[in-house]
């Protein structure tokens, strides 16, 4: 069994867990640049300063967000660490990033641009050059290798100027800002890049590190996502009057989702949380709320705060494609306290040392869904295997395990694609090179077919070493899948 010829395989990354060069080439601070490193037991969190002096730290946790207390803003604290600043270094490293990457035959590399690298603030008239040729100039480098970008735009960060003075996504403002941002970039990058991804996760962003709001309660969450929505729309519509061709998706974080039980309430609740989910996504490609809508609200005491016209925004935006990320699956029934990404144990799956299920049948689960729900092309744009690898005395790292996860998922999804008939137009895996964690901070959970030398507290001498999965992907590639039927 093989995929076509035209399968995009590459790897995936997003600025503030690769790039570091916080202060460089005129880069202005972003939102994730407040947020420390953490672990599982210690979730990461965003430092701030109250009006009279006094300090604190609230849990920043992707999944779980707190409140910022009233007054306080975000401020650099001695003593913690903060692992975008210098990230794995990328911002001195691509180039070597990208040989590696391309040595493993990826024709396609998704990456996210910061949005504060190109415009500091976000309110400049114009563009900040530098920024634009660290872009460029990767790109350059990857052209070389026939590999091609797959552009996130917000990838769950916003220079900080817009969240501290309008509360990022919470206003309107951001949606100027951001098409302006768009703009700049459809029309730099515009002739190289076919693919765009508007947001990332969308179903998954709350806070003040990923979308700049100050709380994060339901009301200003589905404000702020609202705007977030408005804000796609208006990127497709123009990107694809300035790239006649180029393909928008938005990027969904998606697990499988599994009733505990035949029991019809367990069922029925089931349904309700898979919509909870989707909402993002059946707007965003559809280009209108669904029927659901106000029973979401309702349950959650939201009033959504729209204004005239906009829902003929959402109607002229749809998304071509549905990217998502997965990783796991998750459990449900109506006892179950839980978000995105958690859920009841599932007695039939493994998990993995963060407690992240083992699931590869639900890869293929999934893509039949979405596929029958939206009958629109599908891209995985993140899946992989966070673990912790240890360094053998000769130096090599015998990642078995990665290969394990990666061989059983990618063996799903070519189920998927030859027998179920869905239509997938590539897969980049999560983090081919090392790189810190979203939900943690850490550097030990590692994604990588590459190893980073770095520990959790940014030290090491950031050497890049292949890992045995290395040589393994590569061979996937060369024989477009089949050398996964012969182990
Ligand atoms: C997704 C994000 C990524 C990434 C990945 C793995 O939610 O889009 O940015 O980090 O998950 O998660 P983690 O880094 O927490 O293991």
């Amino acid at each position: 069994m093989k995929v076509s010829d035209a399968f995009l395989w590459g790897g995936a990354t997003a600025s503030f867990q690769v790039e570091g060069g916080y202060q460089e080439g005129g880069r202005g601070l972003s939102t994730h640049d407040y947020e420390t490193d953490g672990s599982v037991e210690n979730p990461r969190g965003i430092t701030y300063r109250m009006p009279d002096g006094s300090t604190g730290r609230i849990r920043s946790s992707f999944f779980n967000p707190e409140d910022l207390p009233d007054g306080a803003e975000p401020c650099f604290l001695d003593g913690s660490y903060y692992p975008s600043h210098k990230a794995v270094d990328h911002y001195h490293h691509w180039k070597e990033d990208i040989a590696l990457m391309a040595g493993m035959g990826f024709n396609v590399y998704r990456f996210s641009i910061c949005w504060s690298r190109i415009f500091p603030t976000g309110e400049e008239e114009a563009p900040n050059e530098a920024g634009l040729k660290f872009y460029e100039s990767m790109m350059d480098e990857m052209e070389k290798y026939n590999m091609e970008p797959l552009i996130t735009i917000h990838h769950d960060e916003l220079p900080v100027h817009l969240a501290k003075k309008y509360d990022g996504w919470s206003s309107r403002h951001t949606i100027d800002c951001y098409v302006k941002y768009c703009k700049v970039l459809f029309e730099r990058f515009g002739k190289r890049c076919r693919y765009w991804l508007t947001f990332n996760e969308i179903n998954a962003v709350r806070g003040f590190a990923a979308c700049g709001t100050h709380k994060c309660d339901n009301q200003t969450h589905y404000n702020a996502v609202h705007n977030m929505f408005l804000a796609s729309a208006k990127a497709v519509k123009m990107g694809h009057e300035m790239m006649p061709g180029s393909q928008f998706g938005a990027m969904y974080a998606s697990s499988a989702l599994y009733p505990a039980t035949c029991k019809p309430d367990d069922v029925f609740r089931h349904m309700q949380k898979r919509r909870e989910t989707y909402f993002f996504i059946d707007v965003m490609a559809r280009g209108y709320y669904p029927s659901y809508a106000g029973d979401i609200f309702r349950r959650r005491g939201v009033t959504l705060h729209k204004e005239q016209g906009d829902d003929e925004i959402l109607k002229e935006g749809p998304l071509d494609y549905i990217s998502f990320s997965y990783y796991r699956s998750n459990v449900i029934s109506t006892e179950t306290v839980s978000n995105v990404i958690s859920g009841d144990p599932n007695p039939y799956l493994e998990v993995t040392p963060w407690g992240w299920p083992v699931d590869p049948v639900g890869l293929r689960y999934v893509l039949n869904e979405f596929y029958d729900r939206y009958q629109k092309p599908l891209f995985i744009v993140e899946n992989g295997l966070g673990a912790i690898d240890k360094v053998e005395e000769d130096g090599s790292i015998q990642d078995d395990y990665r290969i394990n996860y990666m061989r059983d998922h990618l063996k799903e999804m070519m189920k998927a694609i030859n027998e179920d008939g869905v239509e997938c137009l590539g897969y980049t895996m999560w983090g081919p090179m090392d790189l810190v964690s979203l939900s943690t901070g850490e550097m030990k959970k590692r994604y990588g077919f590459i190893y980073v030398d770095m520990d959790d507290k940014g030290n090491g001498t950031l050497k890049r070493t292949k890992k045995k999965s290395y040589d393994w992907m590569s061979r996937v590639i060369a024989t477009q899948g089949e050398s996964l039927w012969e182990e």
